[in-house]
């Protein structure tokens, strides 16, 4: 089953992203370093053409490292410039004011040119729910202006604030796009909760977790879950996982459920260490 979450709202964010787009001279778009790839909203970059961009792979406290250093160099052979940051802790933000800097310079050179004051450079913070756009933003700013939530669709409506004398953001509410192609892509994106929890199933999520642990970091699954063995089906393992963690209901059976919820709620918080999904 193909997950799909576009919510009315989005209709008009897009619209007034849309029509913003004409007052920015860069636009930042912000990824989940732990999936940077699944989280690029290609109907978002469409409409920010060829204005200057610059891609921003967020969380990066909670990804592997060696993944963002590929995924970094893998956009900069698109052409893309990218920096990797922990909107919490501020880590990699002078490497993004340097990039603003460098990219807003043509700009500012031809205000020169024509004998006009530079003004500060404008500059819209977009990308899909939940990736820490608000985060961010308060991270430069350095002092809580927007409103952040560990939810998708915390932010409705866009916001200007000064970040220093020369530069000028712009927060937007999250942006997806009417139809997620493939089944894996949605999986990860309900994964890192860029996806309202109404359009998914927990447990189709966990099974997902339980096979891309199995593939990538088959150690996560022994060494937190004391799992002897990883033989046997993706539910077998979430069902160990549980009795591991104690999750019984009557009868001594796992309470399967709580075992989803709970191994979602771990992978998010970054207690099953750093994973990346891309
Ligand atoms: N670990 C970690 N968590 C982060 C980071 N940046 C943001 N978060 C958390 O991610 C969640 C979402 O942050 P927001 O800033 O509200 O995200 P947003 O992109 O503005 O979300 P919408 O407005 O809903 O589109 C919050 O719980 C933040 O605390 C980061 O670099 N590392
Ligand atoms: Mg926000």
């Amino acid at each position: 089953m193909v997950i799909n979450w576009y919510p009315g709202h989005m209709v008009k964010a897009r619209r007034e992203i849309q029509n913003s787009l004409k007052l920015v001279d860069i636009v930042i778009i912000l990824l989940d370093a732990r999936a940077p790839f699944s989280c690029r909203n290609r109907d978002l970059e469409r409409m920010v053409g060829q204005k200057p961009l610059i891609m921003v792979l967020n969380k990066m406290d909670l990804a592997d490292a060696g993944c963002t250093e590929r995924y970094i160099e893998e956009l900069a052979r698109e052409g893309l410039q990218a920096v990797a940051v922990d909107a919490i802790t501020g880590k990699g933000m002078s490497q993004v004011l340097k990039a603003i800097g460098q990219t807003y310079k043509p700009l500012a050179d031809k205000m020169l040119a024509k004998g006009r004051r530079v003004r500060p450079a404008r500059v819209m913070v977009a990308g899909v729910p939940n990736v820490g756009k608000s985060t961010f933003l308060n991270c430069l700013v350095g002092k809580k202006v927007a409103k952040t939530g560990a939810k998708p669709g915390v932010t409705r409506g866009k916001q200007w604030v000064r970040v220093r004398e020369d530069i000028e953001l712009m927060d937007t509410p999250g942006l997806m796009w009417p139809k997620i192609e493939s089944e894996e892509q949605g999986l990860k994106l309900a994964l890192l909760e860029v996806i309202g929890e109404n359009a998914y199933h927990e447990d189709q999520v966990a099974l997902y977790l339980v096979k891309i642990l199995r593939e990538k970091r088959p150690e996560v699954l022994k060494e937190k879950f004391r799992l002897a063995d990883i033989e046997g089906t993706d539910e077998e393992i979430l069902q160990a996982v549980g009795r591991k963690r104690g999750y019984l209901i009557k009868g001594g059976e796992v309470d399967f459920y709580k075992t989803c919820h709970m191994l979602l709620h771990d992978f998010r918080k970054g207690s099953l260490g750093r994973i990346s999904l891309d």
